[in-house]
Formats: C-alpha cells, sequence, structure tokens
C-alpha cells in the first residue's frame, strides 16, 4: 500500500472534520525500534472504550505551513510545534501539505501523567482527521483502507497510536498473522470468554515521567538485552495469540504481567538507566499476587511506560474484584479510573 497515492498530486481546499480516538493498553509491547517508526518486535493491544481524544481540525490553503493548537481552549504551542514537525515529516510524500494552515482543537477525557497513553489517543484522532481531509479531496470511501491509511500515518507519528485505530484487540508489527505489518495495525478477534476485560488503571503517581518513551526507546539500540527482549517479546506475542484465541486466561495473564515486568527491567538495565515503578507500585503488585493465589480469581496488572497499574480482568468476575481494589488497593493510589475494552474511534 502507497501511503501517498494519489494524494501527492493533489492540491488543499479549506475543510472541517473531528474525530474521537481513544487510548489501548498494550499486552504485548512495542520497545524498540528499527529505522523510521519501524518495531522491533509485533506488539498486541486493547483498545479502551472510556479514555479518548476529541479532535477537531480547520484545514485552510496558505502560503506556508503553519500548526495552531488548543488543548481545552488554551494554546498549547509545545503540541503545536509536535503536529508541525510530524507535518513536516510528510512533505518530502505529499508536497502540497507546505501550503495549509491547520487550527486544532483538541480535549481529552482523561488527564494528563494518569498512566493512560494520551500519544496514542491524540496522535491517532489526529491522523484520522489528515486521513479524512485526504479522502475528501478523492471522495474515497471510509473503508478498510481508510483504516489501513489511518493507522499508517499514526504509526509515523507515535507507534502505539496506530494500534488505537481499530476497537477490541490490535497487533501491529510483522508476525506469522496473515496481512501483519510493521506499517500499519490490523484488527484481531478473540474468544468470548476474553472478549469483555475490564481495565482498572491505579493512578499510583501523576507526576510526569523522567524519560520520554521516545528516549526510552532510542535506549535498547545500545542495550546488553535487547537482542533477547527481541526474542522473548516474539514468542509472547504467539503467546498471548493463542492465550486471547483459545481463552485462556491463566496464560494470558502471566503473559501480560512478564511482559509488563520485562518492559520496566529493560527500562532498569539500560545503559542509562532509570526506573519509572514507585514503592506504591511493588506493595500493588505484590497484593495482587495474594490475592490471585487466595482466591484463584483472574486478576493480572500491567504497566505503561510509568508507575501506574493497568488491573485486567474479565467482566464476569467485576464484582469481587472491584470490592478488592476498592477496599485493599485504594489507598495506594490517587485515583482509579475505571475502563474496558472498547469498539474503536468514531467520527463526531
Ligand atoms: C506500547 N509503549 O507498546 C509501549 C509499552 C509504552 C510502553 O509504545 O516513539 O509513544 O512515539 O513511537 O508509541 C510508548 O511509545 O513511542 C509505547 P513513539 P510511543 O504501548
Amino acid at each position: 500500500m502507497s501511503l501517498t497515492t494519489p494524494f501527492e498530486k493533489l492540491s488543499p481546499k479549506d475543510f472541517e472534520t473531528c474525530w474521537r480516538s481513544p487510548s489501548n493498553i498494550a499486552f504485548v509491547k512495542y520497545w524498540g525500534k528499527k529505522g523510521h517508526q519501524i518495531p522491533a518486535n509485533p506488539s498486541l493491544s486493547m483498545t479502551l472504550k472510556e479514555c479518548f481524544t476529541e479532535t477537531k481540525v480547520a484545514f485552510k490553503k496558505s502560503d506556508a505551513l503553519s500548526v495552531e493548537l488548543f488543548l481545552e481552549g488554551n494554546r498549547e504551542d509545545r503540541f503545536a510545534g509536535k503536529v508541525k514537525a510530524y507535518l513536516e515529516s510528510l512533505i518530502t510524500d505529499i508536497p502540497w501539505l507546505n501550503n495549509l494552515s491547520l487550527v486544532i482543537n483538541t480535549k481529552n477525557t482523561f488527564p494528563h501523567g494518569t498512566g493512560i497513553a494520551s500519544s496514542a489517543s491524540g496522535m491517532s484522532a489526529f491522523a484520522l482527521c489528515l486521513t479524512d481531509y485526504l479522502h475528501s479531496l478523492t471522495g474515497e470511501e471510509q473503508g478498510d483502507l481508510f483504516f489501513k491509511r489511518a493507522s499508517h500515518l499514526s504509526r509515523l507519528a507515535s507507534g502505539s497510536a496506530c494500534r488505537s485505530v481499530y476497537g477490541g484487540f490490535t497487533t501491529w508489527g510483522e508476525s506469522d498473522l496473515p496481512e501483519s505489518s510493521d506499517k500499519y495495525a490490523t484488527p484481531f478477534s478473540v474468544h468470548p470468554d476474553l472478549a469483555h476485560l475490564k481495565d482498572s488503571v491505579l493512578v499510583i503517581s501523576g507526576v510526569e515521567k523522567t524519560v520520554s518513551s521516545r528516549s526510552g526507546h532510542g535506549r535498547m539500540n545500545e542495550h546488553a538485552f535487547a537482542e533477547a527482549r527481541f526474542l522473548q517479546a516474539k514468542k509472547d506475542f504467539n503467546l498471548m495469540v493463542s492465550a486471547l484465541k483459545s481463552g485462556d486466561v491463566e496464560l494470558m495473564g502471566n503473559i501480560l504481567e512478564n511482559e509488563a515486568l520485562s518492559l520496566h527491567a529493560m527500562m532498569m538495565t539500560s545503559p542509562e538507566s532509570y526506573m519509572l515503578i514507585r514503592p506504591n507500585t511493588l506493595a500493588a503488585m505484590e497484593m495482587i499476587w495474594a490475592f490471585r493465589r487466595e482466591t484463584g480469581l483472574p486478576l493480572y496488572f500491567t504497566l505503561d511506560a510509568g508507575p501506574n497499574l493497568h488491573l485486567i480482568y474479565p467482566e464476569v468476575f467485576q464484582h469481587k474484584i472491584k470490592t478488592f481494589i476498592s477496599h485493599e488497593l485504594s489507598p495506594l493510589t490517587q485515583k482509579i479510573i475505571e475502563d474496558e475494552r472498547g469498539e474503536g474511534p468514531v467520527k463526531c
């Protein structure tokens, strides 16, 4: 699939659109890249429902590229700069992007620094608006190709964003699955027993992380364990696929936790080491293990690039598990965000 054909030869016109796109939580982690936004291993994620970004973009013809961005009504020049740099990176392929001025109004349903990936929802919402704009110039439908293009454009803005373009479960990166690609994500269907998973996010700390994910990916280049990690991730990916397909919640949960701990082990052992988990993250993990030993209930955790835990469990067990979370775990947290598997982006 060419990303730019047939767009490179068109000319801009004025257009407005708005998309809501959710965040996602990786079950098998993307951590390390080859070349330009190509993942070192395949990853697999669940798209969330309640945590999303809503982005409205007004495209106007102009003499030079300019981007103004308002987050919850406040002008944000830093984010505007990121979007502008992203569009500049596409100009070689679509030269007339240089003749656009953009006004972007965006808002998140979740607060910044809560362990929910705002780059995944934010960049996919913007890429969906851009794809909508490109398709408005050709009159093409919003079919499979639309979402493939949106995922491809999302990936170039932020890797994990390419997985948010589809609801349910999504994979990204070359694997044994049919139609897998390093360039865009693909939706993935799971066993009915695992189709309705909950995600209770324990916000342990809302402090902004000290090392960006971009820098974390970069540190994998010189990492002593990089090759072993990429092999482990490929193996975990295949095991996770088989667990989700067969409805094996125990296998799913074991891989989920091992992936989270491996991701953070990579951070701790990278050439310039750093640690994002906090004492309360560890305390909560120990309590989850004890709860599982005592009750046999399938409650598992994962971590994004931060100290906050995502607690994953099947909806059918939510009553007992939510009681445990609110009685035992909530004292360790600043707050808890309740989310679950969602259906993917919508045009607003
Ligand atoms: C993931 N993360 O698979 C992993 C797990 C965080 C931990 O992808 O450089 O913001 O923009 O492509 O996607 C976070 O990295 O990195 C991430 P870029 P991104 O979700």
